[in-house]
Protein backbone atom coordinates (compact mmCIF):
# COMPACT_ATOMS: atom_id res chain seq x y z
CA UNK A 1 0.00 0.00 0.00
CA UNK A 2 1.01 3.47 -1.03
CA UNK A 3 0.79 6.34 1.77
CA UNK A 4 0.92 9.75 0.59
CA UNK A 5 2.86 12.09 1.79
CA UNK A 6 0.84 15.01 0.44
CA UNK A 7 3.13 18.38 1.03
CA UNK A 8 2.00 21.10 3.19
CA UNK A 9 2.86 24.16 2.50
CA UNK A 10 4.29 26.22 5.55
CA UNK A 11 2.52 29.00 6.36
CA UNK A 12 3.97 31.78 8.82
CA UNK A 13 0.52 32.96 10.09
CA UNK A 14 -3.34 32.60 8.97
CA UNK A 15 -4.66 35.69 9.53
CA UNK A 16 -4.48 38.47 6.46
CA UNK A 17 -2.99 41.85 6.25
CA UNK A 18 -3.90 44.64 8.03
CA UNK A 19 -6.14 47.23 6.49
CA UNK A 20 -4.75 50.42 4.59
CA UNK A 21 -7.11 52.46 7.35
CA UNK A 22 -6.60 50.75 10.96
CA UNK A 23 -10.31 50.74 12.25
CA UNK A 24 -8.83 51.65 15.66
CA UNK A 25 -8.12 55.44 14.29
CA UNK A 26 -9.64 58.21 16.90
CA UNK A 27 -8.35 61.50 15.56
CA UNK A 28 -6.89 64.38 17.23
CA UNK A 29 -6.13 63.86 20.80
CA UNK A 30 -6.36 66.36 24.05
CA UNK A 31 -2.42 65.35 25.39
CA UNK A 32 -2.43 65.12 28.77
CA UNK A 33 1.05 64.78 31.02
CA UNK A 34 0.42 64.02 34.44
CA UNK A 35 3.47 65.16 37.05
CA UNK A 36 3.70 61.82 39.15
CA UNK A 37 3.32 59.64 36.14
CA UNK A 38 5.94 56.24 36.62
CA UNK A 39 7.30 54.00 34.37
CA UNK A 40 5.61 51.20 36.11
CA UNK A 41 2.37 52.78 35.60
CA UNK A 42 3.01 52.98 31.59
CA UNK A 43 4.14 49.34 31.36
CA UNK A 44 1.22 48.08 33.47
CA UNK A 45 -0.96 50.38 30.61
CA UNK A 46 0.76 47.96 27.90
CA UNK A 47 0.68 44.76 28.67
CA UNK A 48 1.01 43.50 25.18
CA UNK A 49 4.23 45.22 24.48
CA UNK A 50 7.23 42.89 24.89
CA UNK A 51 10.94 43.66 24.81
CA UNK A 52 9.76 47.09 23.63
CA UNK A 53 8.14 45.12 20.77
CA UNK A 54 4.48 44.96 19.35
CA UNK A 55 2.83 43.23 16.24
CA UNK A 56 -0.89 42.76 16.22
CA UNK A 57 -2.49 39.75 16.70
CA UNK A 58 -5.57 40.40 14.44
CA UNK A 59 -3.77 41.03 11.14
CA UNK A 60 -0.28 40.96 9.52
CA UNK A 61 0.77 44.35 9.35
CA UNK A 62 1.79 46.17 6.65
CA UNK A 63 5.06 47.42 7.39
CA UNK A 64 7.78 46.29 10.08
CA UNK A 65 8.74 49.66 11.91
CA UNK A 66 11.51 50.64 13.73
CA UNK A 67 11.26 53.64 15.79
CA UNK A 68 14.73 55.51 16.53
CA UNK A 69 14.73 58.16 19.73
CA UNK A 70 18.08 60.11 20.26
CA UNK A 71 18.50 60.56 23.95
CA UNK A 72 20.56 62.12 26.46
CA UNK A 73 19.52 63.03 30.22
CA UNK A 74 15.56 63.40 29.13
CA UNK A 75 14.39 60.78 31.44
CA UNK A 76 10.50 62.29 31.76
CA UNK A 77 10.46 63.03 28.12
CA UNK A 78 11.06 59.91 27.28
CA UNK A 79 8.50 58.53 29.83
CA UNK A 80 5.52 60.90 27.92
CA UNK A 81 6.80 60.14 24.74
CA UNK A 82 6.53 56.25 25.49
CA UNK A 83 3.41 56.45 27.69
CA UNK A 84 1.76 58.16 24.31
CA UNK A 85 3.86 56.59 21.34
CA UNK A 86 2.79 53.10 22.50
CA UNK A 87 -0.93 53.01 22.27
CA UNK A 88 -0.60 55.80 18.83
CA UNK A 89 1.40 52.92 17.29
CA UNK A 90 -0.60 50.00 18.25
CA UNK A 91 -4.06 51.68 17.01
CA UNK A 92 -2.07 52.45 13.71
CA UNK A 93 -1.69 48.44 13.84
CA UNK A 94 1.87 48.40 12.95
CA UNK A 95 4.71 46.04 13.68
CA UNK A 96 6.95 48.13 15.41
CA UNK A 97 9.74 47.99 17.90
CA UNK A 98 11.29 51.85 19.74
CA UNK A 99 14.83 51.82 20.10
CA UNK A 100 16.07 54.78 22.17
CA UNK A 101 19.51 55.58 21.70
CA UNK A 102 21.31 57.25 24.17
CA UNK A 103 24.80 58.91 24.27
CA UNK A 104 26.95 58.07 27.70
CA UNK A 105 29.30 61.04 28.71
CA UNK A 106 29.29 64.69 28.47
CA UNK A 107 30.95 65.53 25.84
CA UNK A 108 28.80 66.89 22.81
CA UNK A 109 25.32 65.64 21.70
CA UNK A 110 25.47 64.32 18.03
CA UNK A 111 21.43 63.57 17.05
CA UNK A 112 22.88 62.80 13.56
CA UNK A 113 25.04 60.02 14.49
CA UNK A 114 23.23 58.01 17.35
CA UNK A 115 20.25 58.11 14.58
CA UNK A 116 22.88 56.31 12.37
CA UNK A 117 23.86 54.00 15.37
CA UNK A 118 20.00 53.27 15.82
CA UNK A 119 19.42 52.70 12.10
CA UNK A 120 22.89 49.83 12.07
CA UNK A 121 22.22 48.17 15.34
CA UNK A 122 18.08 47.89 14.84
CA UNK A 123 18.89 46.26 11.53
CA UNK A 124 20.87 43.38 13.51
CA UNK A 125 17.98 42.34 14.95
CA UNK A 126 15.23 42.64 12.20
CA UNK A 127 15.00 43.79 9.09
CA UNK A 128 12.51 46.95 9.20
CA UNK A 129 11.22 47.86 6.40
CA UNK A 130 10.63 51.73 7.33
CA UNK A 131 12.19 54.05 10.46
CA UNK A 132 10.91 57.12 11.97
CA UNK A 133 13.77 59.08 13.48
CA UNK A 134 11.75 60.55 16.54
CA UNK A 135 12.86 63.80 19.24
CA UNK A 136 12.11 62.60 22.58
CA UNK A 137 10.27 65.43 23.01
CA UNK A 138 7.87 65.72 20.44
CA UNK A 139 4.11 63.27 21.55
CA UNK A 140 2.17 63.32 17.88
CA UNK A 141 -1.76 64.65 18.51
CA UNK A 142 -3.69 62.84 15.97
CA UNK A 143 -3.50 59.27 15.20
CA UNK A 144 -4.10 59.63 11.70
CA UNK A 145 -0.66 61.06 11.25
CA UNK A 146 0.68 57.02 9.66
CA UNK A 147 4.12 56.27 11.20
CA UNK A 148 4.08 54.31 8.16
CA UNK A 149 7.13 54.94 5.17
CA UNK A 150 6.00 55.62 1.15
CA UNK A 151 8.02 56.09 -2.01
CA UNK A 152 9.42 59.48 -0.81
CA UNK A 153 10.98 60.33 2.13
CA UNK A 154 8.29 61.96 4.91
CA UNK A 155 8.54 64.68 7.22
CA UNK A 156 5.78 64.18 9.81
CA UNK A 157 5.93 67.53 12.04
CA UNK A 158 4.32 70.38 10.10
CA UNK A 159 3.22 72.00 12.95
CA UNK A 160 3.40 71.95 16.97
CA UNK A 161 2.23 73.93 19.62
CA UNK A 162 5.36 76.21 20.12
CA UNK A 163 4.67 77.53 16.86
CA UNK A 164 1.28 77.89 16.01
CA UNK A 165 1.23 75.04 14.38
CA UNK A 166 2.90 76.04 11.21
CA UNK A 167 5.60 75.23 9.48
CA UNK A 168 9.04 76.91 10.36
CA UNK A 169 10.17 76.88 6.47
CA UNK A 170 9.75 74.91 3.35
CA UNK A 171 13.06 72.80 3.18
CA UNK A 172 12.27 72.13 6.85
CA UNK A 173 12.76 68.33 7.66
CA UNK A 174 13.55 68.26 11.30
CA UNK A 175 11.63 66.57 14.46
CA UNK A 176 10.16 63.20 13.37
CA UNK A 177 10.98 61.63 9.86
CA UNK A 178 10.02 58.50 7.94
CA UNK A 179 12.22 57.19 5.38
CA UNK A 180 12.43 53.52 4.12
CA UNK A 181 15.61 51.65 4.45
CA UNK A 182 16.46 51.62 1.38
CA UNK A 183 16.04 55.77 1.35
CA UNK A 184 18.36 56.19 4.13
CA UNK A 185 20.78 53.51 3.13
CA UNK A 186 20.86 55.82 -0.94
CA UNK A 187 22.01 58.92 1.20
CA UNK A 188 24.39 56.87 3.42
CA UNK A 189 22.53 57.99 6.81
CA UNK A 190 23.12 61.30 8.75
CA UNK A 191 26.40 62.74 8.35
CA UNK A 192 28.11 61.79 11.44
CA UNK A 193 30.10 65.44 11.92
CA UNK A 194 27.26 67.83 13.61
CA UNK A 195 28.28 68.45 17.44
CA UNK A 196 25.65 70.19 19.17
CA UNK A 197 22.87 71.27 17.81
CA UNK A 198 21.31 72.61 14.47
CA UNK A 199 21.95 71.66 10.41
CA UNK A 200 21.98 67.86 10.63
CA UNK A 201 18.01 67.54 9.67
CA UNK A 202 19.23 70.00 6.24
CA UNK A 203 22.38 67.85 5.80
CA UNK A 204 19.73 65.29 5.48
CA UNK A 205 17.42 67.18 3.15
CA UNK A 206 20.32 68.24 0.85
CA UNK A 207 21.04 64.70 0.83
CA UNK A 208 17.75 63.59 -0.31
CA UNK A 209 16.36 66.24 -2.31
CA UNK A 210 19.69 68.08 -4.45
CA UNK A 211 20.02 67.06 -7.75
CA UNK A 212 23.23 66.81 -9.04
CA UNK A 213 25.13 63.91 -10.67
CA UNK A 214 25.12 60.84 -8.44
CA UNK A 215 22.63 62.69 -6.18
CA UNK A 216 19.29 61.29 -5.24
CA UNK A 217 15.79 63.15 -6.72
CA UNK A 218 14.41 62.32 -4.24
CA UNK A 219 11.20 64.39 -2.86
CA UNK A 220 9.72 65.12 1.01
CA UNK A 221 5.88 64.57 1.37
CA UNK A 222 4.11 65.85 4.22
CA UNK A 223 0.88 64.53 5.53
CA UNK A 224 -1.86 67.45 5.42
CA UNK A 225 -1.50 70.31 8.42
CA UNK A 226 -4.58 69.19 10.58
CA UNK A 227 -2.85 65.56 10.90
CA UNK A 228 0.52 66.35 11.45
CA UNK A 229 0.64 68.57 14.60
CA UNK A 230 2.75 67.66 17.82
CA UNK A 231 2.96 68.88 21.50
CA UNK A 232 6.93 69.70 22.12
CA UNK A 233 6.98 69.49 25.85
CA UNK A 234 8.70 72.57 27.11
CA UNK A 235 12.25 72.80 27.51
CA UNK A 236 15.20 74.72 26.99
CA UNK A 237 18.62 74.14 25.65
CA UNK A 238 20.26 71.09 26.91
CA UNK A 239 24.00 71.24 28.84
CA UNK A 240 26.27 69.90 26.00
CA UNK A 241 23.97 70.73 23.07
CA UNK A 242 24.83 74.33 21.75
CA UNK A 243 24.56 75.24 18.99
CA UNK A 244 27.23 73.91 16.45
CA UNK A 245 29.03 77.12 14.62
CA UNK A 246 30.15 74.68 11.69
CA UNK A 247 27.14 74.09 10.59
CA UNK A 248 26.85 76.49 7.93
CA UNK A 249 30.14 75.25 6.60
CA UNK A 250 29.17 71.71 6.94
CA UNK A 251 26.22 72.48 4.96
CA UNK A 252 27.87 73.77 2.04
CA UNK A 253 29.89 70.54 1.38
CA UNK A 254 27.37 67.91 1.61
CA UNK A 255 27.32 67.36 -2.40
CA UNK A 256 31.05 66.66 -1.90
CA UNK A 257 31.35 64.85 1.31
CA UNK A 258 27.70 62.44 1.93
CA UNK A 259 29.38 59.43 -0.17
CA UNK A 260 32.05 59.11 2.86
CA UNK A 261 30.40 60.63 5.69
CA UNK A 262 27.35 58.38 6.96
CA UNK A 263 26.76 54.93 7.69
CA UNK A 264 29.66 53.81 6.02
CA UNK A 265 31.87 55.64 8.32
CA UNK A 266 29.88 55.61 11.47
CA UNK A 267 32.56 54.27 13.93
CA UNK A 268 31.47 53.87 17.69
CA UNK A 269 31.46 52.01 21.31
CA UNK A 270 28.82 50.31 21.78
CA UNK A 271 28.60 49.96 25.99
CA UNK A 272 25.25 48.01 25.89
CA UNK A 273 21.73 47.01 24.12
CA UNK A 274 18.97 45.92 26.93
CA UNK A 275 15.80 45.01 26.11
CA UNK A 276 13.52 46.65 28.34
CA UNK A 277 9.68 46.36 28.77
CA UNK A 278 8.62 49.39 26.95
CA UNK A 279 11.79 49.92 24.71
CA UNK A 280 15.48 48.37 23.82
CA UNK A 281 18.09 50.60 25.07
CA UNK A 282 21.43 51.20 22.87
CA UNK A 283 24.07 53.22 24.95
CA UNK A 284 27.52 54.06 23.04
CA UNK A 285 29.90 55.90 23.32
CA UNK A 286 31.58 58.77 21.02
CA UNK A 287 34.21 60.32 23.55
CA UNK A 288 36.87 58.52 20.94
CA UNK A 289 36.00 60.74 18.02
CA UNK A 290 37.91 63.88 16.92
C1 LIG B 1 15.13 70.90 16.61
C2 LIG B 1 14.59 69.76 15.77
C3 LIG B 1 15.45 68.52 15.97
C4 LIG B 1 16.89 68.79 15.65
C5 LIG B 1 17.37 70.00 16.47
C6 LIG B 1 18.74 70.46 16.07
C7 LIG B 1 12.24 70.26 15.70
C8 LIG B 1 10.90 69.99 16.21
N1 LIG B 1 13.23 69.51 16.15
O1 LIG B 1 14.90 70.51 17.96
O2 LIG B 1 14.97 67.45 15.18
O3 LIG B 1 17.05 69.01 14.27
O4 LIG B 1 16.50 71.13 16.32
O5 LIG B 1 19.74 69.56 16.42
O6 LIG B 1 12.44 71.14 14.91
N2 LIG B 1 18.52 65.40 22.88
C9 LIG B 1 18.65 64.72 24.11
N3 LIG B 1 19.47 65.21 25.07
C10 LIG B 1 20.19 66.35 24.90
C11 LIG B 1 20.06 67.04 23.67
C12 LIG B 1 19.20 66.56 22.69
O7 LIG B 1 18.01 63.68 24.33
O8 LIG B 1 20.93 66.73 25.81
C13 LIG B 1 17.71 64.80 21.79
C14 LIG B 1 16.23 64.74 22.08
O9 LIG B 1 15.67 63.64 21.41
C15 LIG B 1 15.76 66.06 21.49
C16 LIG B 1 16.60 66.12 20.22
O10 LIG B 1 17.85 65.58 20.60
O11 LIG B 1 14.38 66.06 21.23
C17 LIG B 1 16.76 67.53 19.61
O12 LIG B 1 17.28 68.43 20.58
P1 LIG B 1 16.40 69.67 21.15
O13 LIG B 1 15.05 69.16 21.49
O14 LIG B 1 17.15 70.31 22.22
O15 LIG B 1 16.35 70.66 19.91
P2 LIG B 1 15.08 71.43 19.24
O16 LIG B 1 13.86 71.31 20.06
O17 LIG B 1 15.50 72.79 18.86
MN1 LIG C 1 13.05 69.81 21.28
Amino acid sequence: KMISTMKVPTVKSTVGQCPALSPYLRGPSNLTFKASLTLKEVEEENPRVMKGRYHPAECSALQRVGILIPHRNREKHLLYLLEHLHPFLQRQQLDYGIYVIHQAGNTKFNRAKLLNVGYLEALKEENWDCFIFHDVDLVPENDFNMYTCGKQPKHLVVGRNSTGYRLRYQGYFGGVTALTRDQFSKVNGFSNNYWGWGGEDDDLRIRMTVSRVEMQKMKVMRPSPDVAKYTMIFHTRDRGNEENGERMKLLRQVSRVWKTDGLNSCSYKLLSVEHNPLYINVTVDFSMQP
